[in-house]
C-alpha cells in the first residue's frame, strides 16, 4: 500500500495512464506530492478527540444513491446520511405513510433518484446555514433540506425538462435556485424521429422561487436552443442579477456524442439576466406554456408529507425579450462555470480545453454595449471570444472541471484527467502550486469557496475512482473524499475518507454556524398530527370499515397499548405510533411481523403511520427496532388477526396505572381495558 502511494507520487500523473490519454504539455511547477508534510503533522491536523467537535459541517451528494450525506472537517467522520430523492431503510422515509409522498412525481412513485448538488441557502451571496438544496438528476427536481432538522422538507419537479443537472444553484439572496435540461427534448414532449434533433429538440432554463418555505415553484423558464446544459452559478456583487450556465454539445449530435459532440472548438457559456427576464415577464412578454409537476412538502406541524399537481408556466423566449440571453464562446465542450468570491471572473472548466478560460463580466457588459456580436443563434447573440476573455490559465493540466476560491485571490481547479488540483492566481493566470490527488477528481470544495467569502482553510478533493487506495472490498469500491490544507503557499494532503456514493459536489459551513441551532426535540404540544397520542391512555383502536387505525405512544420500555385484538383478515390496519420521550436523542422503532417493511424509526416527540394489511390469521408480535434502554428487548406487542365470523370485539390494552393516571378507573373498560368504537 505505502509503496504504491510513492509510486503514484512518483509518476505524478496517474490519471493519465488511468484515462489511456497522453499527457501533452509538462507541468510549469513541481509535483507536491505530500507538501513535504509527515503523517503524524497530517494526524495531528485531523484529529478530532474523542468528546471534541469537528470545525466544519459539510454536506456531500450522494450522486447515484440520490441522498446527501453529513461529515465533520477536519476528521472526514460521518454523521449522518440524509435522504432525499430515494427511500431510506434506516429511517423509513419514502416507506412509511408520513413522508411516501416526498418521492411523488408525475411519473408515479419514483423511490430512487440520482442527486448531484448540494447548495446552501445564501444571504447577500454568504452560506447562511438555513436551508441546503440538492437536484434530482433523472427525475428533475430540487429538494430543499431544513438544517434545524436536517430532514428533506420539500421536493418540487421541474417540468419541461429531462436531466436536471445544473441544479439547484442559487442565486446570491436565495430568491431563486435553477435547473437547466442537461439532455435536450421535444418541449413539449413529443414522438418524433430522434434525427429530427436539431428541428426538434430543446433546452429549458428553470428558475424554482425558493425562499419562501413550502411554497417552492416554478417561477418562469427560458426556452433555449437544443444544447446539453452542464452546470451554472449566480453572479455576485457587481455580477449579480446575471446566471451563468455551460453548455456541450452546441454541435447539436444526436449519436455518438463522445466524438460528434467533440468537434467545434467552442461550446458556450450562457449568460442570462434574471432581472431582465422578471422584466419581460412583467411586460407580459412571457407566454402561457403547458407542463404539469409536482410539489411535495412535509407540514411542519403535522410532521406529514403531502402531494400536489400543478399545470402550466409562464415561458420565456429570448427572441421576445431583449438582453435576457448571451452566449460567451468556451473552449471546449465545458463542464463547470464558477464565479469569484468578488464577481468580476466567470471561470469554465472545459473538459477537453488545453487551458482554463476566465471569462470578464466588465467585458461582457462592454462588449453587449459595443454589440460585439459573432452571431445570432435563435436569437441569442455570441458575443466574439476576444471582446469577453479576462486571459487563460496556460498548462493548468489536463481535463480541469471545476474550480473553487479561497478568497485570497487564489483559485483551485480539479483535473480530471491527471487527477490533480491545480492553484492558480486571478489576474494572472499563473500557475502556483499542484498536488496529485487519488484518482480522478471531479468536483472540488472549499468551504464557502463558491461564494462571496471563502472559509480558504480546507479543500476537499471529490474523487470518482479509489483503485487501491483502500482495504479492497471486491469489484466496486467507494469514491473518496481527500481533505487539503490550503492555509498555506503549498497545498498539503491531510487525509483520505471513504464516501457514500458518489459526491458530485459538496457545501461546508463553519459548526459555529449550524450547531446551535439544531433542534434536540419535537416538542410533544406543537406535535399537530392528526394521529398524535401523547399519553399512554390516550391510545387506543378504531375501526371504519375494514380499515383499523391503532393509536399508540412509545416510550422506555414499553408500546401502550401493547395488545390488539378484533383486527379480522381483510383489513388494513395503520399503526400511528407516536414517541413521547422529550430527551434528546432517545429514538424507537415500530416493527410488527408479517408487514412488508421493518417498519418505522421514531424520533423523540414525533408520530409516524405504518400501514399493514395482514395476510393471514394468527398472532403477530411488535416490537422496538432501536436499543433504546436496558429494557428495550421487553418493548413488545401483540396484534391478533382474526377470521370475521369469529366476531372478536376490537380492544387495546392500557395499562392499568395509565388508566388512573387519566382519572378513569379500569373497571369502565372491562378486562380487556379501552374499547375502540365498533362497526
Ligand atoms: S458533475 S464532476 Cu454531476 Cu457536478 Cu462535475
Ligand atoms: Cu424502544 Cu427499544
Amino acid at each position: 500500500m505505502k509503496s504504491s502511494v510513492k509510486l503514484y507520487a512518483a509518476i505524478g500523473y496517474i490519471g493519465v495512464t488511468l484515462s489511456g490519454l497522453a499527457y501533452a504539455c509538462a507541468p510549469s511547477v513541481k509535483t507536491n506530492a505530500s507538501g513535504g508534510l509527515l503523517a503524524g503533522d497530517a494526524a495531528t491536523r485531523t484529529y478530532v478527540p474523542p468528546g471534541s467537535y469537528d470545525e466544519y459541517y459539510a454536506f456531500l451528494s450522494g450522486g447515484f444513491s440520490g441522498q446527501v450525506t453529513v461529515y465533520g472537517l477536519p476528521s472526514g467522520r460521518l454523521f449522518k446520511e440524509i435522504p432525499v430523492f430515494s427511500q431510506f431503510p434506516q429511517t423509513g422515509y419514502g416507506y412509511n405513510e408520513d413522508t411516501k409522498a416526498m418521492l411523488t412525481t408525475t411519473f408515479g412513485q419514483v423511490p430512487w433518484d440520482d442527486s448531484h448538488h448540494t447548495e446552501m441557502s445564501l444571504t447577500d451571496g454568504v452560506p447562511d446555514g438555513r436551508w441546503l438544496f440538492i437536484n434530482g438528476n433523472n427525475t428533475p427536481r430540487i429538494a430543499r433540506i431544513d438544517l434545524k432538522k436536517f430532514e428533506t422538507e420539500e421536493i418540487i419537479q421541474i417540468p419541461n425538462a429531462a436531466g436536471g443537472h445544473a441544479s439547484p444553484f442559487a442565486t446570491p439572496d436565495t430568491k431563486y435556485v435553477v435547473s437547466a435540461t442537461r439532455f435536450s427534448v421535444p418541449i413539449p414532449q413529443t414522438d418524433v424521429p430522434i434525427e429530427s434533433y436539431k428541428k426538434n429538440f430543446k433546452g429549458t432554463i428553470t428558475f424554482v422561487r425558493a425562499d419562501q418555505p413550502g411554497k417552492m415553484d416554478v417561477a418562469f423558464q427560458i426556452m433555449m436552443p437544443g444544447y446539453d446544459y452542464d452546470l451554472g452559478h449566480a453572479g455576485k456583487g457587481p455580477s449579480d442579477g446575471w446566471f451563468f450556465f455551460t453548455t456541450y454539445n452546441s454541435e447539436q449530435a444526436n449519436t455518438k456524442l463522445e466524438v460528434n459532440a467533440s468537434q467545434a472548438d467552442k461550446d458556450y457559456i450562457a449568460a442570462i439576466n434574471y432581472k431582465q427576464a422578471e422584466k419581460c415577464i412583467a411586460d407580459g412578454k412571457g407566454k402561457k406554456f403547458g407542463g404539469n409537476y409536482v410539489h411535495n412538502y412535509v407540514n411542519q406541524s403535522t410532521g406529514i408529507a403531502t402531494s400536489e399537481t400543478k399545470t402550466g408556466v409562464t415561458m420565456l423566449f429570448p427572441a421576445d425579450c431583449d438582453g435576457l440571453v448571451y452566449y460567451l464562446p468556451t473552449p471546449k465542450s465545458p463542464h463547470g462555470v464558477d464565479i469569484d468570491p468578488s464577481g468580476e471572473y466567470i471561470v469554465a472548466g472545459g473538459k477537453l480545453a488545453t487551458v482554463i478560460p476566465v471569462h470578464s463580466y466588465t467585458k461582457m457588459i462592454k462588449a453587449i454595449a459595443d454589440k460585439q456580436f459573432e452571431k445570432t443563434v435563435d436569437g441569442i447573440p455570441v458575443l466574439r471570444y476576444q471582446a469577453v476573455v479576462a486571459g487563460e490559465v496556460q498548462k493548468p493540466g489536463l481535463g480541469p472541471l471545476h474550480t473553487e476560491f479561497d478568497g485570497k485571490g487564489n483559485a483551485y481547479t480539479s483535473m480530471f484527467i491527471s487527477s490533480e488540483i491545480v492553484k492558480w492566481k486571478l489576474g494572472t493566470w499563473q500557475v502556483l502550486d499542484r498536488i496529485p490527488v487519488y484518482y480522478s477528481v471531479g468536483h472540488l470544495m472549499i468551504p464557502g469557496g463558491d461564494s462571496k467569502k471563502p472559509w480558504g482553510k480546507y479543500l476537499l478533493a471529490l474523487d470518482k475512482i479509489t483503485k487501491d487506495r483502500y482495504l479492497p472490498t471486491g469489484p466496486e469500491g467507494s469514491r473518496s473524499a481527500q481533505l487539503i490544507d490550503i492555509s498555506g503557499d503549498k497545498m498539503k494532503m491531510l487525509l483520505d475518507f471513504p464516501t457514500m456514493g458518489e459526491p458530485h459536489y459538496a457545501q461546508a459551513v463553519p459548526a459555529s454556524l449550524l450547531q446551535p441551532n439544531s433542534l434536540k426535540f419535537q416538542k410533544l404540544a406543537d406535535n399537530h398530527n392528526p394521529n398524535v397520542t401523547t399519553a399512554e391512555a390516550a391510545g387506543g383502536i378504531t375501526r371504519k370499515g375494514k380499515r383499523v387505525d391503532v393509536k399508540m405512544i412509545a416510550i422506555r420500555s414499553h408500546f401502550a397499548p401493547d395488545n390488539l385484538e378484533g383486527i379480522e383478515l381483510g383489513d388494513t390496519v395503520y399503526f400511528h405510533v407516536t414517541n413521547i420521550e422529550q430527551d434528546w436523542n432517545i429514538a424507537h422503532g415500530f416493527a410488527v411481523f408479517g408487514a412488508n417493511t421493518s417498519g418505522v424509526t421514531l424520533p423523540p416527540g414525533e408520530t409516524r403511520t405504518v400501514r399493514w394489511v395482514p395476510q393471514a390469521t394468527g398472532i403477530y408480535p411488535f416490537y422496538c427496532t432501536d436499543f433504546c434502554s436496558a429494557l428495550h428487548q421487553e418493548m413488545q406487542g401483540y396484534v391478533r388477526v382474526s377470521a370475521p365470523e369469529m366476531h372478536v370485539p376490537l380492544s387495546a390494552n392500557i395499562s392499568k396505572v395509565a388508566q388512573t393516571q387519566n382519572g378513569r378507573m379500569p373497571a369502565e373498560h372491562g378486562e380487556h381495558g379501552e374499547r375502540g368504537e365498533r362497526r
